[in-house]
């Protein structure tokens, strides 16, 4: 009998994605509920955890996610920068309840775009957890006081609930779609490059090779 040769109908590809957010927001959590499909109290994460997903369902089907679960605690901070280099997209996770530490979130999210340069093609998935307790935060007012600055990236805010899964179940998906879009966005920015810049680019940078380099560069 002769094998069948199987031609993937999806384009397969894994996605970075890499989760930031301070110490105790539930990266870990979040993690372990899209890995196991359950609640797993998790101890203080040291260093980081990858897992692996492929989705079989869905409109990321075929794709594959490495989720990166990047300590947040002060000191491993500065580790974020190494991280969000190489990443296709960053899954900024905040506890809704803790009011008190907004501003800190802000100041990291302000720190990730201006200090530790995301790459502007890099889209941004706030997940405002915690939304199964009475004191969080509507996923709407963490949109309002999180998301100013965020212009040059994509950037989407989700409610959900670590413990129960509630808001988790798309999560791939809309990932998925955020990276295209970026993409996409990129793609654009490339083709619609004007010449009018170029040509005088160009011409500048010959006037400047010529009156200053020039007599020290060319023989003679
Ligand atoms: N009530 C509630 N507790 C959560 C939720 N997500 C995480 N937690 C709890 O918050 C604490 C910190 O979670 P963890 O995943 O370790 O946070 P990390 O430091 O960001 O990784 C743990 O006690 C979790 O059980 C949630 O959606 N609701
Ligand atoms: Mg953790």
């Amino acid at each position: 009998m002769g094998g069948k040769l199987s031609i993937p109908l999806f384009e397969s590809s894994t996605h970075q994605v890499v989760m930031l957010g301070l110490d105790n927001a539930g990266k870990s959590t979040i993690i372990y509920r899209l890995k196991l499909n359950q609640f797993v109290q998790p101890t203080p994460t040291i260093g980081f955890n990858c897992e692996k997903f492929r989705l079989t369902s869905g409109s990321a089907r075929g794709q594959g996610f490495s989720l990166w679960d990047v300590g947040g605690q002060e000191k491993l901070r500065p580790l974020w920068r190494s991280y969000i280099r190489h990443t296709d997209a960053v899954l900024f996770v905040i506890d809704s309840t803790d009011v008190e530490r907004f501003e800190e979130v802000r100041l990291e999210i302000q720190n990730l775009l201006r200090l530790a340069e995301l790459p502007k093609h890099v889209p941004i998935l706030l997940l405002a957890n915690k939304q199964d307790l009475p004191l969080a935060k509507t996923k709407d007012e963490i949109e309002q006081s999180m998301c100013s600055g965020f212009e040059s990236h994509l950037t989407t805010v989700l409610g959900c609930c670590a413990v129960t899964g509630e808001g988790l179940d798309d999560i791939f998906s809309i990932l998925y779609s955020l990276i295209l879009d970026s993409r996409d966005e990129v793609q654009e920015d490339y083709f619609n490059w004007d010449p009018a810049i170029t040509v005088s680019g160009y011409l500048s940078f010959t006037c400047y090779f010529e009156s200053n380099l020039g007599g020290r560069l060319l023989p003679g």
